[in-house]
């Protein structure tokens, strides 16, 4: 057992007039919201590698966190880290957590050493996770620190490389499945480029492609029912990220027929660096059928860098929760905070402060969304914006023989004049605040 956290308690519902810092005012697991409780719909998952792995460096400076478990380079400290870590998990009442390989054990010195590593963690964290313990959202490999990867993972010029690739996911996969992970998910940190340069291009996707179409069917081999999910990125650390964002994944996904096979997971920040809103990019992925997990944080707008603070903004949340409620709520996946605290921030509270004022902006963006959708406050208007097209004369021009000369001619004939028809953005807009 680890005392890191100094005996704080299991973090309680007091209600929204609370004043204690570490309680929960809005997030109350038990309470249902529709057919579901609060606990089902958000599912929230713990991140094992900002919270437990990152020292607090910047790109100016090193290391500011003191944790007893730095610097985990031996699986001594790897154990200590993972009591703290199991011990926040039970303090938050958090039912998930996720980590990449390499957050939970100290790279050996050969691959194999490596998959002996990451299995005798996989049993330590079996027993933790045994008799309701949390559950594991998903496993992924990092395949971007090591210097290694600097030139890509599976796009890399070098064949060895996809191929030791190959074995790391492997063994994840393994791993994943072991502890009955729902999902298993693959950021593409350094599949990109820097320089055009000194690319191919052509066969780095392609390498790509059948990189996930292999990793789709050892899925099925090894009879692992979680989603394999795919993380839109458009850029950072790589210059040009190929997985740009979902509308990008979804179309490398059709070009290798996988688009059944593999959704995405979707980060806030992704979405912000792409250009993009939140609600963009989840929407997208419902409309594409392809919405499968969040990573939930939210950027600086101004620093143009993927700096993953904790969520702080029940509007944004309400919008993202929207999307998730429209996509049917979550099936396998759920609400990952990819989050991490500010490098001042460093009391082991800290850790436990973020995360409960993160599960409670989603909470409330939870409730407010569903209230939303209950009282058919957008959908009613947006039903009677395309109200014209239910009539059989509309639906004809989109069926399968209509031409564009038939329907010029009808036009032409009807003598059409179309007029605009206010949007409501600000009526609508209203209507949302009134939710929050
Ligand atoms: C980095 C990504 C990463 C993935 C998992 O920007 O968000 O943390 O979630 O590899
Ligand atoms: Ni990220
Ligand atoms: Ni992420």
């Amino acid at each position: 057992m680890s005392d890191y956290f100094q005996g704080v308690d299991p973090i309680a519902f007091e209600g929204p007039d609370s004043q204690n810092p570490l309680a929960f005012r809005y997030y109350n697991p038990s309470e249902m919201v529709g057919g579901k409780t609060m606990a089902e719909h958000l599912r929230f998952a713990v991140c094992y590698w900002h919270n437990f792995v990152w020292e607090g460096n910047d790109p100016f400076g090193g290391q500011t966190f003191e944790r007893p478990w730095f610097p985990a380079d031996t699986m001594e400290l790897a154990k200590l880290k993972a009591d703290a870590a199991f011990e926040m998990f039970r303090i938050l009442g958090v039912p998930y957590f996720c980590f990449h390989d390499h957050d939970v054990r100290p790279e050996g010195a050969t691959l194999a050493e490596s998959h002996a590593r990451l299995n005798e963690m996989a049993d330590y964290f079996e027993k933790k996770m045994a008799n309701g313990g949390p559950k594991l959202l998903w496993g992924t490999a990092n395949m971007f620190s090591n210097r290694r990867y600097m030139s890509g993972a599976s796009t890399n010029p070098d064949p060895d490389v996809f191929a030791y690739c190959a074995s790391v996911v492997k063994n994840c996969m393994d791993v994943t499945h072991r502890l009955n992970g729902e999902n298993y998910v693959l950021w593409g940190g350094r599949e990109g480029y820097e320089t055009l340069l000194n690319t191919d291009l052509d066969r780095e996707l392609e390498q790509m492609g059948r990189f996930l179409s292999m990793v789709v069917e050892y899925k099925h081999k090894i009879g692992f029912k979680g989603a394999i999910l795919i993380e839109p990125k458009p850029q950072e650390p790589t210059k040009h990220q190929y997985d740009y964002d979902v509308a990008t994944v979804y179309g490398f996904l059709k070009r290798f027929g996988l688009e059944d096979e593999v959704q995405v997971n979707v980060e806030q920040g992704h979405a912000i660096l792409a250009g993009h809103s939140f609600e963009h990019e989840l929407a997208m992925a419902r409309t594409l059928g392809i919405f499968g997990s969040i990573d939930m944080n939210r950027n600086d707008y101004q620093s143009g860098w993927d700096t993953d603070q904790f969520p702080n903004s029940p509007s944004e949340a309400t919008l993202a929760y929207y999307e998730v409620l429209m996509a049917g709520g979550f099936t396998t996946g759920g609400t990952n905070f990819d989050a991490k605290l500010r490098r001042q921030s460093l009391d082991a509270e800290d850790l436990i402060a973020a995360h409960v004022g993160g599960m409670d902006v989603c909470a409330r963006g939870l409730k407010a969304a569903h209230a939303m959708l209950e009282a058919d406050a957008l959908e009613g208007p947006r039903r009677a914006r395309y109200a014209g097209w239910e009539s059989d004369a509309a639906q004809g021009m989109l069926a399968k023989g209509a031409t564009l000369e038939g329907i010029a001619a009808t036009a032409e004939a009807k003598d059409l004049d179309p007029q605009p028809v206010s949007g409501a953005q600000e009526k609508l807009e209203n209507i949302v605040g009134r939710f929050i």
